[in-house]
């Protein structure tokens, strides 16, 4: 199922956002399968694959001590930044730093980052998403996609939010957007 033009990006799949991570996501670790069976279908079927990682100085406005919402998480080249080896992503696969000014809180994959100039260049039109967490970054990525005029295609199975009734909510926002939903199932089906 998947075509020319698919990329996938895995959103900050990263051992901070694990459990025992310093900003754990419930179940976050449910989505490295579910994510490392997605890599192995887009490697097989040669589209690129994208990774975000939050990447934070040590002063960050987004933590706690700055007066910001978070405990301190996925310090830039810190242990809790490196994202998680089970993924097992290809060597070639890009990676995106983002939130990397101590000033500037960053949700999306897209603020401040090169990613739209790759996807344009790789001619990207469809853009499939998993990751954490569901209600910041995987959210504010997806609405920035379709903003930019992709096709976004979130993987269901491969999200989970840090706050349950604030997932929800964020795929309620992106399914009113015309974000799709898709199990991963069927992009493991029917490879071309
Ligand atoms: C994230 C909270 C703070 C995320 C990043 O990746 O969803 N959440 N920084
Ligand atoms: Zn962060």
């Amino acid at each position: 199922m998947l075509r020319d033009n698919d990329a996938l990006l895995v959103v900050d799949v990263q051992r901070d956002f694990l459990p025992g991570g310093a900003l754990a996501v419930p179940d976050g670790d449910k989505v490295v399968p579910v994510l490392a069976a997605c890599i192995e279908a887009f490697v097989r079927n040669d589209c690129p694959i994208f990774a975000s990682r939050d990447w934070h100085p040590p002063d960050h406005c987004s933590f706690q001590a700055s007066g910001g919402p978070w405990p301190p998480h996925c310090i830039a080249d810190s242990p809790g930044a490196t994202i998680a080896a089970a993924l097992h992503l290809p060597a070639n696969a890009t990676i995106i730093d983002k939130g990397r000014s101590v000033d500037q809180e960053a949700y999306s994959a897209f603020e401040g980052t090169a990613l739209d100039a790759h996807l344009k260049d790789l001619h990207t039109r469809r853009l499939f998403i998993g990751g954490l967490a569901t209600e910041y970054c995987v959210l504010n990525t997806a609405l920035d996609a379709l903003r930019l005029g992709y096709e976004v295609v979130v993987l269901q199975d491969a999200i989970r939010a840090i706050d349950q009734a604030g997932g929800e909510q964020a795929i309620e926002k992106l399914q009113r957007r015309h974000a799709g939903f898709m199990h991963s199932a069927a992009v493991l089906d029917r490879q071309r």
